[in-house]
């Protein structure tokens, strides 16, 4: 949060009138809240403050960005993202699988005490945190993509919901062990059973019915916050790609236990002016809007960027294509795998990139905000509830 490319809240958090546009926005602050009646003052003052950035900007993140990158692991300070554009990222995605198994390191051989350390930094720089679990099969043992039928048996009376509990502890210790500088626990924008809408994963599509998706989303909200008592959570339901908002609400768990709604696609993003990704962010965006919250789309990325002018040519005109669309929170880009696992490759470029300059430029434009454009994520805006319902502003 240096130098003068941070932005101000202030258009957001005062002159509504003036900030008045032709989008629909947010009913209100005031009905526009974090689903935990508890939550930390921290984690609230996410809450408010992405609903007031989304009005101006978008923000860029990335997935395991301080982690590794094209040719390095685990290295202190270094980031692809940093070393390209030259500053971090604003939004951060990390990834929880494997901790159910006590395991040191996740699923991608990142490990889970060097992963608290990256995220207090990435906190400590104003960062805003996400997180998401491709946690193994409870009924198998096997991975998150082994498509065994496990969401009954997990539920209150299933075989396996002692086991799937146990894994929960796991996730609540290491969540609850997030701290800031001052003690304060780190606000995290929680995002399990993501692209539940696709049929790759054990908790999504034909796996599961609808109604046992909503059961262990609500399920796995009431332990985390209500018996485990974590309240540093914003939480996020994701899709794959969608194409109605029947679609997207098929297995929705409800606005009393949504803060963010999100969608995966990395399928509008393949060649430059594709109308389904305007589209989607514009349906996103108005889901989001009708029910007081965030829109996000949680992941996307171009295996290995192949088309040098992706960051501006594919991403930012199609984000700028449409006026509601424009009003997602932010984009986040897929890992930098150095496993090359599921046909991964990098999702951000690195110095000598093809795509590199057209990222600096992507970086630059006044839409898109990295690290060092952002307000204070973590204090309490100027006046929330005095926030007029009405229209996000036209940029
Ligand atoms: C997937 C792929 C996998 C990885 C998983 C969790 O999309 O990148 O290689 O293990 O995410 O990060």
């Amino acid at each position: 949060m240096t130098g003068n490319r941070v932005v101000a809240l202030a258009c957001a958090a005062v002159t509504v009138v003036a900030c008045h546009g032709a989008t629909p926005g947010p009913r209100s602050m005031a009905d526009s809240k974090p689903v935990d009646a508890r939550i930390t003052p921290e984690a609230r003052a996410l809450f408010h403050n992405l609903q007031l950035v989304r009005r101006e900007h978008v923000m860029f993140g990335h997935q395991d960005d301080l982690a590794y990158g094209f040719t390095w692991n685990a290295e202190p300070g270094r980031s692809d993202v940093k070393e390209t554009a030259g500053a971090y990222p604003a939004v951060y995605g990390w990834e929880l699988g494997h901790l159910e198994l006590d395991s040191a390191q996740n699923l991608d051989g990142v490990n889970f005490d060097t992963l608290r350390g990256w995220i207090g930094e990435a906190y400590a720089r104003g960062g805003v945190i996400t997180i998401s679990w491709h946690l193994n099969n409870p009924v198998t043992g096997g991975s998150a993509w082994d498509t065994t039928r496990a969401v009954a048996a997990i539920l209150p009376g299933g075989a396996q919901h002692d086991r799937y509990v146990g894994w929960l502890d796991r996730v609540a210790a290491f969540l609850g062990s997030l701290k800031g500088p001052k003690g304060e626990p780190i606000p995290v924008v929680f995002r399990p059973y993501h692209e539940t809408s696709g049929s790759w994963f054990w908790w999504g599509g034909r796996h599961r019915t609808p109604e046992e998706y909503v059961q262990l989303w609500r399920m796995t909200v009431e332990y985390l916050r209500d018996t485990k008592g974590l309240h540093n959570l914003l939480w996020a339901y994701s899709t794959d790609v969608f194409n109605s908002e029947a679609d997207y609400l098929r297995q929705y768990p409800g606005d009393e236990w949504v803060d963010v709604l999100g969608f995966d696609d990395y399928q509008s993003v393949r060649r430059p002016g594709d109308p389904a990704l305007p589209r989607r962010l514009r349906g996103i965006v108005q889901l989001a809007d009708a029910r007081g919250k965030i829109p996000i789309m949680s992941e996307t990325g171009l295996a290995g960027i192949p088309d040098p002018q992706w960051w501006t040519g594919t991403v930012l005109a199609g984000i700028r294509r449409d006026p509601v669309g424009q009003h997602i929170a932010w984009v986040l880009v897929w890992r930098n795998a150095t496993n090359f696992q599921h046909g991964d490759k990098v999702y951000a470029p690195y110095p000598g990139h093809p795509s590199a300059a057209d990222f600096v430029r992507f970086y630059k434009d006044p839409l898109i905000l990295f690290g060092d454009e952002l307000p204070n994520m973590y204090a309490a805006p100027a006046a929330p509830a005095a926030q007029a319902p009405g229209a996000a502003p036209s940029r």
